[in-house]
């Protein structure tokens, strides 16, 4: 039993006391907790391949902020390792592929991954979060999107353009949409792991939505997202698709309960554009918690009442930046939390 259901309430579109919120990126390099365990160890995939160690850092942010989710410790990038392309995490440059997808046998080469075989250390890790959170807030899981997958598999790391990955797209339309299928199974079996394993809710990442042309994007992203949201109906599901506003009127028909928003999005039109079915999660730009204390309240406010009380998640429009100060991380939880209240009394 959860003490603590804000988020899943608000997810399932239930009148709540206040809005919840947490933050994409909560765990990690703002918490002086966390860069002191990890300059403990070898990088970045020991933490996230032990799971006692990847629950301790789930939880700090929940200690340390005092956020309503918790959103387990991993990377999106543990998918196409378990099917069989392993990812280095360069310190301060980032993931990288030392081998890549360049044609129909490297495609061909790929399995569909066992979650418990492959991933067996990402589920142990929900298992050990959740017997330590004991209920005080829902546990987030999470994947990355189909497209975002592939185009690190493609490409090798990250990037601006992304212009194999997007070549890929135009040139061997066919053999992208193989991978595509091959991903999308493994995802789903994975999320369905993850509930299994003890997740309250499940996100997916599209991070790099916003690089494809509408058409594109439908055909070779939204089909797949649609595909894992109908394979999920255990938990609530939210998708957050950086930079994809040509999308919101077909993630208005998805099995979806959220739709996340970046901080371009204006949320007054998203909410006129989908109706009143699906939740919005967002969108304070990461670089409004920069500011005095007194400019992020403002800010967060200004978020709130474009949002409305109902049906709204508070998070940032994106990952929150390694070098914020968590005092202001804690200003902007904190005015969500007691100016949600002072909203719903008018
Ligand atoms: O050593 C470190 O601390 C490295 C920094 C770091 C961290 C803390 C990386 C490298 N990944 C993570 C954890 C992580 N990644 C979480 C943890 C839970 C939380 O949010 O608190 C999550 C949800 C992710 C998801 C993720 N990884 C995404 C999707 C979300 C997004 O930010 O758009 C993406 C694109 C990645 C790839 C990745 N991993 C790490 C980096 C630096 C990147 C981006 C590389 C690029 O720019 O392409």
């Amino acid at each position: 039993m959860l003490k603590n259901d804000l988020l899943l309430r608000a997810a399932r579109g239930e009148e709540t006391e206040r809005t919840p919120v947490w933050l994409m990126r909560q765990a990690g390099r703002i918490l002086p907790e966390y860069r002191a365990l990890r300059a403990r160890l070898s990088g970045f995939k020991e933490l996230v391949e032990t799971p006692e160690l990847a629950a301790e850092v789930t939880i700090q942010p929940v200690d340390a902020l005092d956020v309503d989710a918790a959103i387990i410790f991993s990377d999106i990038l543990v998918v196409p390792e378990a099917m069989g392309l392993p990812y280095e995490m360069l310190e301060a440059r980032g993931p990288l592929f030392p081998t890549t997808i360049k044609s129909a046998k490297d495609v061909q080469n790929l399995r569909i991954a066992d979650p418990e075989e492959h991933l067996g250390y990402v589920l142990e890790a929900i298992r050990v979060t959740k017997r330590a959170l004991n209920g005080r807030v829902p546990l987030i899981g999470f994947a990355g999107a189909p497209w975002t997958i592939l185009a690190y598999m493609v490409e090798g790391h990250g990037s601006k353009t992304f212009s194999k990955a997007r070549r890929l797209l135009y040139a061997e339309p066919e053999l992208a949409h193989e991978l595509l299928r091959k991903i999308t199974a493994t995802t789903i079996a994975y999320l369905k792991a993850q509930v299994a394993a003890g997740a309250n809710l499940v996100q997916v990442f599209d991070s790099w939505a916003g690089i494809l042309p509408p058409a594109h994007y439908h055909e070779f992203s939204t089909c797949y997202i649609a595909e894992i949201c109908d394979a999920i109906p255990e938990v609530p599901v939210t998708v957050f698709a950086k930079g994809a506003y040509f999308a919101i009127p077909e993630f208005a028909r998805l099995n979806c309960r959220t739709i996340g928003l970046d901080w371009n999005e204006d949320p007054r039109a998203v909410r006129a554009a989908i109706g009143n079915d699906k939740t919005l999660q967002g969108n304070l730009d990461p670089c409004a918690l920069y500011g005095t204390a007194e400019q992020v309240q403002h800010a967060t406010i200004q978020m709130l009442k474009q949002f409305g009380p109902h049906r709204h998640i508070a998070n940032l429009g994106h990952g929150v930046y390694p070098d914020t100060n968590p005092d202001n991380v804690k200003v902007f939880v904190n005015t969500v939390k007691e100016f949600s209240v002072l909203a719903r009394e008018g």
